[in-house]
């Protein structure tokens, strides 16, 4: 599966979204599917792969600002192309 991640905030302050696209076939075509990978909106954000349990599914940690304010710093782990929350957060950035 490859994947890309994107974190997108709209300067008027309501939309905030975490969009995971899915690479159906190979790259010299770029045919890319949002998953609605259901991940929380953030900005200011940063997000990394990996997979930290194993299970050979990529995880993603994401990083950042709600649309409330609040920091998150959250695993969320992926399951054949599911993502839940993992319940493992970090220390907010600051
Ligand atoms: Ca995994």
């Amino acid at each position: 599966m490859k994947v890309s991640i994107f974190s997108r905030f709209s300067l008027s302050g309501i939309l905030l979204v975490t969009l995971v696209f899915l690479n159906l076939i190979p790259i010299s075509a770029q045919s890319f599917v949002d998953i609605n990978a259901g991940l929380p909106g953030v900005s200011n954000s940063s997000v990394t792969w990996g997979d930290y349990d194993n299970d050979m599914d990529i995880d993603v940690l994401i990083c950042g600002e709600t649309a409330s304010g609040s920091t998150i710093t959250k695993l969320y782990n992926n399951n054949s192309g599911v993502f839940t929350d993992s319940n493992i957060e970090f220390a907010g950035f600051g």
